[in-house]
């Protein structure tokens, strides 16, 4: 136990994003998204992501936890945790619902409006990511999503409407919810939903990758730029998905790799956070002759937009191998994986790994020099009610208390600068990667299944009370309930 707590202020809270809970797919002129048009996977089975609605599939964002219409409640649940902060997205679709209308939808603008009312009313922090998986189907389609340089313009001009919009209500931002994924570009499914890329056949993804890229780091830094001219205390950062990477063994190849992926894997926010293409990316860029469309504008625009601090989610470590893949020969990193034994797995195959996440707290801290925050962490697990109606969920308790515990080490022992915890999914919701309602992460339970079935009553896990506890102490007490 620490004698220490985290620093004063320090935001607890958890996290969602619009499309996995919100429900109301096409209420108050809500156009679709890209997430709309993906249905109900499993662990293995990934999702389909159909052209339009088709009848007789399940599409699990349609109607998700139902959060439109429950809120209130849920923020009340919230509260009652404790929550200082909450993290959710603007849906882009409920603002601009095409993505290339010339004025906003009222309507839209009005449901945050009384969303982040309901959090001051209680002392919660939004915390708001643009940019979550929800680009708007039409430009999907119309401009083939961030192939198109015109995307530049359609998602600065939802920024600033929102910036505009929430200037006193909103104080924490981000522009694009873990950019980064997108070095996996050979996964259909984060292709398309980090940039609405849907691939031709034997199409060059990676080239695809990097382009569009390109333009989703320069939409970013005007984004940081407009959000400061706008409000000035605003705090805008990027948002990635933080791994480690381990080499798989001591020898110097592994080692020589996994310093390679690491560099494909965190490029983006080199430039987000740094202003500047890291040399060994310009140069491989340059080698394949890819990312053509790069202007002296665009190198100026990333100067200037620099992020305030890292955002990032933490579900677990990348362990790489020269065997499987030559260092000159990488591509995409998934190829170089390989499992780590000495990590446990969840059901849904992801390996659990608390002390990585003190390794990427320093590892951040050090090559970033900025404020950190953690923005996502969990287990996604099944849980089971009881008789009685209780869920007693110690397994997602025990994942976030030695998360916890080793983040504190980072802040107290290292020194890392540290804004916030939020861990992901607070309340149960739609999984972004399956689809499915059983994966589940909450605090709060949400009576509703795979299938689409269920009251959607929402009931307190043991898990509740245990965060309570912690946020109570300040992260001093990790303990309360554990056997
Ligand atoms: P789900 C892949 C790898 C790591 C994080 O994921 C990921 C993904 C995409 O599936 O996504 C983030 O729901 C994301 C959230 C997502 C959460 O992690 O697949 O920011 O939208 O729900 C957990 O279990």
């Amino acid at each position: 136990m620490f004698e220490e707590k985290m620093p004063k202020g320090f935001l607890w809270g958890g996290a969602v994003a619009a499309h996995q809970l919100e429900g109301a797919w096409n209420v108050d002129g809500k156009g679709p998204s890209v997430a709309d048009v993906m249905t109900v996977g499993s662990a293995d089975q990934p999702r389909e992501i159909t052209d339009t609605v088709e009848p007789g599939k399940i599409y699990p964002n349609h109607d998700a936890i139902d959060f439109y219409h429950h809120y209130p409640e849920d923020i009340k649940m919230m509260a009652e945790m404790g929550f200082k902060c909450f993290r959710t997205s603007i849906a882009w679709t409920r603002i601009f619902p095409k993505g290339d209308e010339a004025e906003p939808n009222e309507k839209g603008l009005e449901f945050y409006d009384k969303l982040f009312d309901c959090c001051h009313k209680y002392g919660i922090e939004p915390v708001i990511t643009l940019s979550h998986f929800e680009i708007p189907l039409h430009l999907v389609h119309q401009y083939g999503g961030w192939r198109s340089r015109k995307m530049i313009d359609f998602f600065t001009k939802f920024a600033k409407v929102c910036f505009q919009r929430y200037r006193d209500k909103v104080k924490y931002w981000m522009t694009f919810n873990e950019i980064d994924n997108q070095s996996d570009f050979n996964n259909p499914f984060l292709m398309a939903t980090n940039s609405g890329l849907l691939f031709r056949k034997g199409e060059n993804r990676e080239a695809a990758m990097y382009q569009a890229a390109h333009y989703e780091v320069v939409a970013s830094a005007l984004a940081v730029e407009i959000g400061h001219q706008i409000n000035p205390d605003f705090q805008i950062g990027c948002m990635i998905n933080y791994m480690p990477i381990y080499p798989a063994t001591a020898k110097p190849a592994d080692q020589l790799l996994a310093q390679e992926a690491a560099q494909r894997r965190y490029w983006f926010s080199d430039v987000q956070a740094n202003g500047e293409y890291p040399r060994e990316v310009e140069t491989y860029l340059q080698r394949k002759g890819y990312r053509q469309d790069i202007t002296t504008a665009d190198r100026m625009i990333l100067r200037e937009g620099t992020v305030d601090y890292v955002g990032f989610s933490y579900y677990s470590s990348m362990t790489v191998s020269a065997d499987k893949v030559g260092v000159d020969e990488l591509t995409d990193l998934h190829s170089a994986g390989v499992p780590n034994d000495n990590l446990p797995k969840t059901d849904w195959h992801w390996e659990v790994d608390p002390e990585g996440l003190r390794y990427g707290l320093n590892w951040l801290t050090d090559r970033y020099h900025k404020p950190l925050f953690i923005v996502e962490n969990g287990m996604g697990a099944y849980d089971k009610v009881t008789a009685d109606g209780k869920i007693h969920d110690d397994y997602r308790i025990d994942y976030l208390r030695q998360h916890i515990s080793e983040m504190e080490k980072a802040v107290v022992l290292d020194g890392v600068d540290l804004m916030g915890y939020t861990p992901w999914g607070c309340i149960d919701l739609v999984s972004a990667g399956t689809g499915q309602m059983d994966k589940r992460y909450g605090f709060i339970y949400v009576d509703k299944n795979d299938k689409g079935e269920g009251s959607l009553k929402r009931s307190r896990k043991d898990s509740f009370y245990w965060f309570q506890h912690v946020i109570e102490s300040n992260g001093a007490d990790l303990d309360y309930g554990v056997k």
